[in-house]
């Protein structure tokens, strides 16, 4: 493919599957206005210097290493399997799954050691290969199978599977045990290393990592509101080590204020509990949309 503009970014993200409508929301919430039909290969933005190209996710590795897009998201199992020559940029919290290795529940396998002489099927060769070496296992052998590993065990294939798994059903479902986990994958934003070198292209890719990272960041955290004894602020202060100091508004009586601060996700509760023993009142929660620290 040609490149016309110098600077205009080109992203490559999954057409159609599992990722698809997180990656669309994700660009959305960066601002970007484009056309999600997917009919057309490449779709440009139409207020930000960057095309869309919708492709395979196992092919998106591909395109970001010999340059035909700058950027891609996709798993990070991708990425390990077949990812050289890419740079991953950022983890996107989405796309969650683990690549397990899995025996059929009436197996007498309990660790995955005891694979060595057995066979395995799998879709991740590489990976699962690399795996067994480092746990110094050297004699297995491993069934490329492209697509339903889960039933290679009911039919003889292999006595073993390595495969992805999200929810745990479809193993649950084939009557199989996971035994250990290869790989904890998660949607990531990978880059052509050249690309990187490109000083205007770098200030458009360095816009769309702001743009992440601020979507990211409000995830994390909750913005709170409540009224309070002036005589709490103290305790408050301490209780929410939020982002700075919290923002005070006097109220119509003197001993009151109102309080608004930023409390992360993961303490959420704890700090609720310490402002309501601190004499906080009426507290507010809402979620952040974007937050640029
Ligand atoms: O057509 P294309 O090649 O683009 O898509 P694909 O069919 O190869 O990939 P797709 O859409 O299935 O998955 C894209 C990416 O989503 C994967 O590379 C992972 O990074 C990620 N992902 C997240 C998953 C799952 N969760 C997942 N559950 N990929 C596959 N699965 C499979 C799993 O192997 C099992 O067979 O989904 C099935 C259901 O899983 P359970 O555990 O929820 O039952
Ligand atoms: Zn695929």
């Amino acid at each position: 493919m040609e490149r016309t503009d110098g600077c205009r970014l080109r992203l490559a993200m999954q057409r159609q599957g599992r990722l698809t409508e997180a990656t669309t929301h994700l660009l959305h919430g960066m601002g970007l206005e484009f056309e999600s039909y997917r009919q057309r290969l490449l779709t440009p933005c139409r207020n930000f210097p960057l095309d869309i190209l919708y492709g395979r996710d196992d092919d998106i590795p591909e395109y970001v290493a010999d340059g035909t897009v700058d950027l891609g998201v996709v798993g990070r199992n991708v990425i390990v399997e077949r990812g050289n020559g890419v740079e991953e940029l950022l983890s996107l919290g989405f796309g969650y799954c683990s690549l397990v290795v899995a025996v059929p529940s009436e197996s007498p396998i309990q660790d995955p050691r005891e694979l060595e002489g057995h066979r395995v099927a799998t879709s991740y060769p590489r990976t699962v290969r690399g795996y067994f070496e480092g746990i110094g296992v050297e004699d297995v052998e491993l069934v490329t199978l492209s697509g339903s590993v889960e039933v290679a065990p009911s039919l003889g294939i292999a006595s073993a599977v390595a495969d992805l798994t999200a929810t745990g059903s479809t193993l649950v479902l084939n009557d199989l045990r996971p035994i250990a986990t290869v790989l904890e994958s998660e949607a990531v934003l990978i880059a052509n290393p050249a690309s990187l070198r490109q000083p205007e292209k770098v200030r458009n890719i360095n816009r769309v990592l702001m743009r992440i990272n601020s979507l990211l960041a409000a995830r994390e955290y909750k913005y709170v509101m409540m009224n309070a004894p002036r005589s709490a602020l103290p305790t408050i202060r301490g209780a929410t080590p939020g982002l700075k100091a919290p923002t005070v508004v006097p109220l119509a009586d003197p001993e009151w204020v109102a309080i608004h601060t930023v409390v992360k996700e993961n303490e959420f509760w704890e700090v609720i509990e310490r402002l309501r023993e601190a004499g906080a009142s009426e507290i507010l929660v809402t979620s952040i949309e974007k937050l640029l620290l």
